[in-house]
């Protein structure tokens, strides 16, 4: 009986995080060293409603092992995805997004320096939650 629950209740969970909205590709990739993109391309793995949906990319002066580049940049989303007009600081250019996507191109500003950037993102997944993300790359 005990043991039902448990699989009922690992099959709940299960469902609830399949209905979770993710980030399945990324270009440039993580910890990938590229010349100066001109744009971000995200794919999702189901359509999203960008006006409900936030990405921005910052010049990511961190340094350290890939561990600590992640947990970085997690705490560069927790401080900066809900700030408000911060195109000045960003390497994106900050476009108004709206409509069904399931791929995204967000175009980058020109020139890029070298060295480490991040992109940030919240989206709202299908079950009306929120999905936040961070990836880290690195412009030669
Ligand atoms: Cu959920």
């Amino acid at each position: 009986m005990m043991r039902r629950h448990l699989l009922a209740a690992l099959l709940a969970l299960s469902a609830s995080a399949s209905a979770h909205t993710a980030v399945t590709g990324l270009t440039p990739a993580a910890f990938a060293t590229v010349s100066a993109p001109k744009a971000v391309q995200l794919t999702f793995s189901e359509p999203i409603d960008l006006h409900f949906a936030t990405f921005k990319v910052y010049p990511f002066p961190e340094t350290g092992d890939q561990l600590a580049l992640n947990r970085a940049a997690a705490d560069l989303t927790k401080a900066r995805i809900s700030v408000k007009n911060d195109e000045a600081v960003r390497a994106d250019t900050a476009p108004k997004l709206s409509g069904m996507a399931a791929r995204l191109g967000l175009p980058l500003k020109t020139g890029l320096k070298s060295g480490n950037y991040a992109v940030i993102w919240r989206i709202l997944s299908d079950d009306g939650h929120v999905v936040t993300g961070q990836s880290v790359f690195s412009v030669r």
